[in-house]
C-alpha cells in the first residue's frame, strides 16, 4: 500500500467511536490524512433513528463501506472498520483487542436533545446509550489498554446558563475561609445534555480511581459541512441535519433561507451559545490527541470559537441571504424548550488555542458559501421536517412513533 514507507509501528492508533457521523466522519479523514492509523467504530444507528422518524440528511451521503473504499482510492490509506455497538461490552472488548487504540475519541452517542424528549423510551435510550457505552469504553481502557488516551466529546450545555463567567471544567471557590478547586457546576437542560454530565462524573472518578488519562472536550455548537477532506470525492461528503430534531442552529438557518422559510426562532432568541465550524472540531481533537492527558488526570476544555445569541445568528443570515438576493425572513416561534431566552454568558475557551488552535471565524465568506451548498441541495429539503415538533413539557411515557 502506500503507507508501506511509513514505519507502521510509529504511527498513532486512533479509533474513532461514532466515526460514520457527522464530526465523527471529518474527524477519521482527518486523522487520517495526517498519517495517524485510524479505525471506526460505529453501530450505525444513526442512520435507524433517521428511518424511524423519516428524516434525512440535506447531502447524500454513501455507506460507511463506500466511504471507507472511496478513502483508500483517493489516498491509499485504509481506515478500519469495526461495526457494533459499544454498549455490547463482547464487541467492544474485540475491537480494542484486535486494534490496540493509543487513543480513543468518543463521538459514539445520541446527541440530539429534542430527541431525549420525544417519549420516555426515548429518554431511557439517551441515557442507556450513552452513559453504558462510555463506562464501557473506560473498562476497555482499564483491562486492555491501560495507557490509551480517551477523548470523549462533552458539551457546553453541561453548565446549562449560569449568571458567572463559565470556567473550563473548575472553578476555585472559597467558602468560610477555606478554597478548593472543584468541578464546576452542572445545570444541563435536556436529558440528553444530562447524559454527557453523567458521563463526566464517570469518566473523572475513573481517572481517580484507576489513573485512566482523559481529556472531555466540552464543545459547542457545530456548523458548516466541508472540511478538505471531505471535498475530496461526493463519497466522502458529510452528512448536514436540518430537521428539527437533529438540525442545529445555524445550520437549520442556512437551509430554511435557502428554501425561503422565515427562520425558527426559539422564543425570545437572546439565547447565546458557543459555536465552532466543522474545520475546527477536527483540528481540536488532533491537539487533543497530539497533547495527552497525564495517567489520572481527567482534563476539560471549552471547545467553541465564538458566542452568538439566536438573534445574531438570524441577522447574520439575514444579512448573508440579501447579498444572494434571497429575501430572509424570520418567525417567532414558541419556544419547544425549557431554557432561559434572555441570560448572561461569557464563558471562558482558551486551553485549545494555548495549545496551538487556529479558529476559522465565522465569516461573510463561509456564511455565504454555506447558504449556496444548502441552495444546491434545496430539492432534497423536506420542509415538513423543519418546524420543530418536540415539546420539553410535553414529554409522556406513551411511545411516539412520530416525533410529531
Ligand atoms: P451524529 O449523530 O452525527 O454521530 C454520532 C455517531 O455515533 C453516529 O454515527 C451513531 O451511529 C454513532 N453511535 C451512537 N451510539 C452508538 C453506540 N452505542 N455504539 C456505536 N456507535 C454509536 O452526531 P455528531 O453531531 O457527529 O456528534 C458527535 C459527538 O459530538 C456527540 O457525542 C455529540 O454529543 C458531540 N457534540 C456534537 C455537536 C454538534 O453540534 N453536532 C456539538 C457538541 C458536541
Ligand atoms: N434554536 C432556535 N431555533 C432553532 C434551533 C435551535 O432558536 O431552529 C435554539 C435552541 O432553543 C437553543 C439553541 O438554539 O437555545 C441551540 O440549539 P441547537 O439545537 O442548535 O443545539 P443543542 O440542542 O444545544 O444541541 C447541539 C447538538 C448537541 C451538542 C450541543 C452543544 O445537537 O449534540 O451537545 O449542540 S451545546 O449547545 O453547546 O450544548
Amino acid at each position: 500500500s502506500h503507507q508501506s514507507s511509513n514505519d507502521s509501528t510509529k504511527r498513532q492508533r486512533v479509533m474513532v467511536i461514532g466515526g460514520d457521523g457527522y464530526c465523527g466522519w471529518a474527524t477519521a479523514l482527518h486523522l487520517s490524512k495526517k498519517g495517524y492509523d485510524v479505525s471506526i467504530v460505529d453501530s450505525l444507528i444513526r442512520r435507524l433513528f433517521d428511518h424511524q422518524l423519516g428524516l434525512n440528511s440535506l447531502t447524500p451521503i454513501a455507506s460507511i463501506h463506500d466511504r471507507v473504499r472511496r478513502w483508500k482510492d483517493v489516498t491509499g490509506k485504509d481506515i478500519g472498520l469495526y461495526i457494533g455497538d459499544i454498549c455490547d461490552f463482547e464487541f467492544l472488548a474485540e475491537a480494542f483487542k484486535s486494534f490496540e487504540p493509543d487513543a480513543v475519541v468518543h463521538f459514539g452517542e445520541q446527541r440530539s436533545a429534542p430527541y431525549s424528549m420525544i417519549d420516555r423510551s426515548r429518554a431511557i435510550f439517551t441515557q442507556h446509550n450513552n452513559v453504558i457505552g462510555t463506562l464501557n469504553v473506560l473498562f476497555a481502557i482499564k483491562e486492555f489498554r491501560e495507557e490509551c488516551h480517551l477523548v470523549k466529546l462533552g458539551t457546553m450545555g453541561e453548565y446549562g446558563t449560569p449568571n458567572i463567567d463559565i470556567e473550563e471544567g473548575y472553578i476555585t471557590i472559597t467558602h468560610n475561609g477555606r478554597t478548593d478547586t472543584l468541578p464546576y457546576p452542572k445545570q444541563a437542560s435536556s436529558f440528553y445534555h444530562l447524559s454527557k454530565v453523567h458521563d463526566s462524573h464517570n469518566i473523572a472518578f475513573t481517572c481517580k480511581a484507576w489513573g485512566i488519562r482523559a481529556t472531555d472536550l466540552n464543545q459547542g455548537v457545530v456548523y458548516g459541512v466541508r472540511t478538505d477532506e471531505t471535498e475530496m470525492h461526493e463519497e466522502l461528503r458529510n452528512r448536514f441535519d436540518y430537521d428539527g430534531v437533529f438540525g442545529t442552529a445555524l445550520n437549520r438557518f442556512c437551509v430554511q433561507a435557502a428554501v425561503g422559510h422565515p427562520l425558527t426562532v426559539y422564543g425570545k432568541g437572546g439565547q447565546t451559545r458557543g459555536y465552532l465550524d466543522i474545520r475546527d472540531t477536527v483540528q481540536c481533537v488532533e491537539l487533543a490527541i497530539a497533547n495527552p492527558a497525564n495517567p489520572g488526570e481527567f482534563r476539560v476544555f471549552n471547545q467553541f470559537t465564538e458566542q452568538f445569541s439566536v438573534n445574531q445568528l438570524a441577522a447574520l443570515v439575514t444579512k448573508a441571504g440579501a447579498k444572494l438576493g434571497i429575501d430572509v425572513q424570520t418567525t417567532t416561534v414558541p419556544n419547544p424548550r425549557v431554557e432561559a431566552e434572555e441570560h448572561y454568558y461569557n464563558a471562558k475557551h482558551t486551553k485549545l488555542i494555548d495549545l496551538g488552535l487556529r479558529p476559522h471565524l465565522l465569516s461573510d465568506s463561509l456564511l455565504d458559501s454555506l447558504l449556496n451548498f444548502a441552495v444546491q441541495f434545496e430539492d432534497r429539503v423536506d420542509k415538513k421536517q423543519i418546524m420543530p415538533s418536540v415539546s420539553w413539557k410535553k414529554i409522556g411515557v406513551k411511545p411516539k412513533t412520530v416525533a410529531a
